[in-house]
């Protein structure tokens, strides 16, 4: 069977489970969410899975392996940014289904217990926060997080509650590390590395740390046409010079990804001076030190600037993920596996961060990278070949059926 094929299919079905518009736009806990979910449990019974619904409303699809052998957890996220691609996050449940479906269909028995894990939110777009399906597993999500709410002022316990999620039963989903055997996630590559080394497949190093702040300049409007320029506090060019002294420093280094993504100008009218500019500045780094100082850094600069032009400034952390390095012996496995499979080994970081980053903290981590085309991605254009995703069933399959995975019953 052509698996590479099948993923492909069954991605593009269950891209239409999108938002109206370019791309791909399915956020959590919503109807696109639910057309979602009917597909990918079509996925699980054809894999020969035993199929529930958690708490968090992570659809969980369960191949109970030898008596008393530990779980393997494999899997990623349903969701997708707006106007995204249709691998990003989804291709990794595809894939695991697949790798259980074509073990399924050789007759072929996995080492150990595995459980198929589509997560509802990784990306974060909906509610400012992310990760609440992994985090729940883990026993490391906030409660307060459940109040955060979404444009339209909708609380992520709401959401979650009306989805068929049990808030109640949040705090029982957290799983004993001793029953783990750790999590394996499959995910395009979202960047250029394995196409640059004419790489299939690619196993991941480490996940970046992300932090995500918020900021504002004020200063003071007035007519654009008789204020004199000295006489100016103007929001939106203290922002810009901060904006640009962000990319120059950030590029000075070698592993900080610095990006102001959103910016709002108040009154944004063409003859008004902006007395305000609210706006976001994320940072990202495999080292988290590196990532705290470019922080300090532009913290400093900011109130410089608000200084020299009578502004007042503010930076505000809202979000933080440390780096996470992924499990060296879980990662061997994969790498032999892959390796096995005919494909060459390329080892990478990675600049995305994923489900694994908050899985970590349960149990080890290894990631299995996708060839991206051009590296695009969070873009209607994020491409990956059926001939690429068919050798990674194939590198999944052999690492579901290898040794160091097997776990002889306790004795
Ligand atoms: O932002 C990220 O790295 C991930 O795609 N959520
Ligand atoms: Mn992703
Ligand atoms: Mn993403």
């Amino acid at each position: 069977m052509n698996f590479g094929a099948i993923a492909q299919t069954r991605l593009s079905e269950i891209a239409k489970c999108s938002q109206p518009g370019g791309g791909v736009t399915r956020l959590p806990f919503t109807p696109e969410h639910k057309a979602a979910l009917n597909h990918i449990r079509d996925w699980m019974t054809a894999a020969g899975l035993h199929q529930r619904m958690d708490a968090a409303s992570t659809l969980i699809g369960r191949h109970d392996g030898p008596e008393g052998s530990k779980t393997l957890l494999i899997g990623s996220h349903q969701d997708s940014v707006p106007n995204g691609g249709r691998y990003d996050g989804i291709m990794g449940v595809v894939l695991a289904c697949l790798a259980l479906e074509k073990l399924k269909r050789e007759g072929a028995k996995p080492a150990c217990s595995v459980e198929v894990l589509a997560f509802a939110d990784e990306e974060g777009v909906r509610f400012p926060t992310a990760l609440l399906g992994p985090r729940a597993l883990a026993g490391t999500y906030e409660k307060s997080t459940l109040s955060l709410e979404d444009s339209e002022g909708v609380a992520l316990g709401t959401a979650l509650a009306s989805f068929g999620g049990d808030l109640a039963r949040l705090d029982s989903l957290a799983r004993a590390p001793s029953e783990v055997l750790g999590y394996l996630e499959a995910h395009i590559e979202q960047g250029p590395v394995l196409e640059g080394q004419d790489a299939a497949l690619g196993v991941v190093t480490g996940i970046c740390g992300i932090e995500r702040n918020s900021l504002r300049f004020v200063g003071e409007t007035g007519h654009a046409g008789t204020v004199p320029m000295a006489d100016r506090r103007d929001a939106l060019v203290a922002a810009s010079r901060f904006v640009s002294a962000t990319s120059d420093l950030a590029r000075e280094t070698h592993s900080i990804r610095a990006t102001v993504g959103s910016l709002l100008v108040h009154p944004n009218a063409v003859n008004a001076i902006p007395d305000t500019t609210a706006f976001s500045l994320e940072i990202r780094s495999v080292s988290d030190g590196e990532r705290q100082s470019f922080a300090r850094q532009m913290r400093v600069f900011g109130t410089q600037i608000a200084q020299d032009s009578g502004l007042t400034f503010e930076m505000t952390k809202t979000y933080e993920q440390p780096a996470v390095a992924c499990d060296p012996a879980l990662s061997d496995a994969l790498a032999k596996a892959v390796e096995q499979s005919g494909q060459r080994l390329v080892k990478l970081p990675s600049g995305a961060t994923h489900d694994a980053s908050a899985m970590s903290d349960l149990c080890p981590i290894a990631m299995l990278f996708v060839r991206c085309k051009n590296g695009l991605s969070h873009h209607p254009d994020e491409y990956a070949s059926a001939a690429d995703m068919g050798a990674a069933v194939n590198a999944i399959a052999g690492f579901l059926t290898s040794s160091p995975i097997r776990t002889p019953p306790e004795i």
